[in-house]
C-alpha cells in the first residue's frame, strides 16, 4: 500500500497587506499540513510548487520558517519531494532558485526536466533529476513553464515510463477553474491516462478532482477572491485504487460585509449589528456604498479606528463604492489604472527592466489613441535610457565607467537593436517549423 500527502500553493514569505500576523499565517499552515502527513506517517508528502511566495528576495525569515518545517519530515523520514511553481522558478535557467538550494542541502528533491539537446528526463541523482522511485512509486516532476507548458506536457507524455504506481507532479492549472495565467485543457492532461495513476497539481488555489487528476488549492488565502475556495491537502491511499481525502486546515477567517454609508452614527449601529465573535481576528473586507458628496467628508482614518475599538478585526480593508457625483468616474478610471498598472508590473516582474509599468501604459495609450509610431519610439529609446542607465550604475562602480561611456554605449546598443530583427527574422525561416524554443523556458508569466 502506498499513502502520501498531496500538498500545494504554500506562499510561505506573503506578508498579505504588509501584515507579520499573515506572514506567520503562511507558515503555520505549512506547518500543520507536513505535521497531519508525519502524524499520518505517510511515505512521502509531495508540494506541487509555489511553497515561496517570492522567486528571489526570499529573507532569512521565510527560509527558516521552510527549512525548519522541513526538517521535521525529515527527522521522520519522509522524503519530501517537489516541484517549482511560476512563484518559485528563477529568473535564468542555469541559475539556482530556492527550491534548488533546498534539495541541494537534503531538505527536499526537486524534480524537473533538463534542456541539453531538447528535453531530458534523467532520474534523480541526489542533486537534480526528472523523476525518483519511492519503495514501489515512481514519481515524475514538473515546474512550471508558462507559455511553454503545452509543449512540454507533450513531450513529457511521450517519455513517461510507468513503473508501479506512477504519479506526475506539475504545476499547472487546468482551464476552466479559475481565469489565471498558465492553464492548459483539462485534454492534454488527460492523455496521461494509462501512463500515470495520479497526477498531481498546483497553481489553481481551489480544491478540484478530475478522474486521475488532483488540485489541493493552496493552504492558506492569497486573495480575497480566494476565502470561500474548499481547499486544503489530499491524503491519498492506493493499494490497486486510489482512496483520497480532502483535508482542511484552520485557515485565518476572512470577512466580507457592506454597508451604504450615510453617517458615522449609522455606521457605528451597522457594526453594532456584526457578531463581534466573527469579525474578531478576521482580515476584514468592507465594502462601503456612498454619494460622492459623503464619501468626500469621511476620515478613513476615524472608520478604521471605530472598527477596530467596536469589531477588533486583524486586518481592514475598505473598498469605496461612490455611486453618484462627478467622484464616480475619476474614482473609477483610477481603480481601473491602478489595477491595469498592477497586472503589468506582475507581468514584468521577472523581466530585468525595471520599474516601467506608467511608461508601458503610457505606450499603450498612444497607440490606442493616435498609432503615432514616431512618438512611440521616441518614448521607447527615453525608457530604455533610463532604465538601462540605472541598472549600470547599480553594477558598476563609478570609477570604473564614466556616466558620459556608459550613455554612449547605450546609444550604440539601441543602433544594434534596430539592427537585430532584421538578422533574426532571417534566421527564423531557415529553421525547421518543429524547433521550439526550449531555453526560453523559464518564461514566469502567470
Ligand atoms: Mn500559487
Amino acid at each position: 500500500m502506498v499513502k502520501f500527502l498531496h500538498v500545494a500553493d504554500v506562499h510561505l514569505g506573503f506578508k498579505q497587506y504588509g501584515s507579520e500576523a499573515r506572514l506567520l499565517d503562511f507558515a503555520q499552515a505549512f506547518k500543520n499540513a507536513i505535521k497531519f502527513g508525519i502524524n499520518e506517517e505517510v511515505d512521502f508528502i509531495i508540494i506541487a510548487g509555489d511553497l515561496f511566495h517570492k522567486k528571489s528576495d526570499v529573507d532569512p525569515l521565510t527560509l527558516t520558517q521552510a527549512t525548519k518545517v522541513l526538517e521535521m519530515a525529515k527527522k521522520a523520514e519522509i522524503p519530501v519531494i517537489a516541484v517549482e511553481g511560476n512563484h518559485d522558478s528563477t529568473y535564468f535557467k542555469d541559475q539556482y532558485s530556492w527550491i534548488d538550494y533546498l534539495a541541494i542541502n537534503g531538505y527536499l528533491i526537486n524534480l524537473k526536466p533538463s534542456f541539453e539537446d531538447g528535453m531530458v528526463v534523467e532520474k534523480w541523482d541526489g542533486q537534480s533529476g526528472a523523476y525518483v522511485d519511492i519503495g514501489d512509486t515512481r514519481i515524475y516532476g514538473m515546474k512550471y513553464y508558462g507559455s511553454l507548458t503545452e509543449k512540454i506536457l507533450d513531450e513529457y507524455t511521450r517519455k513517461i515510463k510507468k513503473k508501479g504506481f506512477t504519479i506526475f507532479v506539475a504545476h499547472v492549472g487546468i482551464e476552466g477553474y479559475m481565469n489565471i495565467y498558465g492553464c492548459v485543457s483539462s485534454a492534454k492532461l488527460h492523455r496521461f491516462k494509462n501512463k500515470v495513476d495520479y497526477i498531481a497539481l498546483g497553481h489553481i488555489h481551489k480544491s478540484f478532482v478530475e478522474d486521475f487528476i488532483f488540485n489541493p488549492g493552496s493552504l492558506e488565502t492569497c486573495d480575497i477572491s480566494e476565502y470561500s475556495f474548499k481547499r486544503g491537502a489530499f491524503l491519498v491511499k492506493y493499494d490497486g485504487e486510489i482512496k483520497y481525502k480532502l483535508i482542511e486546515f484552520p485557515r485565518r477567517k476572512f470577512v466580507v460585509l457592506e454597508h451604504d454609508f450615510e453617517n458615522y452614527d449609522n455606521f457605528r449601529e451597522f457594526l453594532n449589528k456584526q457578531n463581534k465573535k466573527d469579525v474578531e481576528n478576521s482580515v476584514l473586507h468592507l465594502k462601503l456604498n456612498a454619494k460622492g458628496s459623503v464619501k468626500k467628508a469621511v476620515d478613513d482614518v476615524k472608520l478604521q479606528r471605530t472598527i477596530q475599538e467596536l469589531l477588533n478585526p486583524l486586518i481592514v480593508r475598505l473598498n469605496w463604492n461612490v455611486v453618484d457625483g462627478i467622484f464616480e468616474p475619476i474614482l473609477d478610471l483610477s481603480v481601473k489604472k491602478s489595477l491595469e498598472n498592477q497586472v503589468i508590473e506582475q507581468l514584468l516582474e521577472s523581466y530585468p527592466y525595471g520599474k516601467i509599468a506608467d511608461e508601458v501604459l503610457r505606450l499603450k495609450s498612444i497607440f490606442s489613441s493616435s498609432y503615432d509610431i514616431k512618438r512611440v519610439d521616441g518614448f521607447v529609446e527615453s525608457i530604455l535610457n533610463l532604465n538601462q542607465g540605472d541598472q549600470t550604475q547599480d553594477k558598476v562602480s563609478k570609477e570604473e565607467k564614466p556616466k558620459k561611456d556608459v550613455k554612449f554605449e547605450l546609444e550604440a546598443k539601441l543602433d544594434e537593436a534596430k539592427l537585430r530583427p532584421k538578422v533574426e527574422l532571417k534566421k527564423q525561416s531557415e529553421e525547421s517549423e518543429e524547433e521550439w524554443e526550449w531555453w526560453k523556458a523559464d518564461d514566469r508569466r502567470g
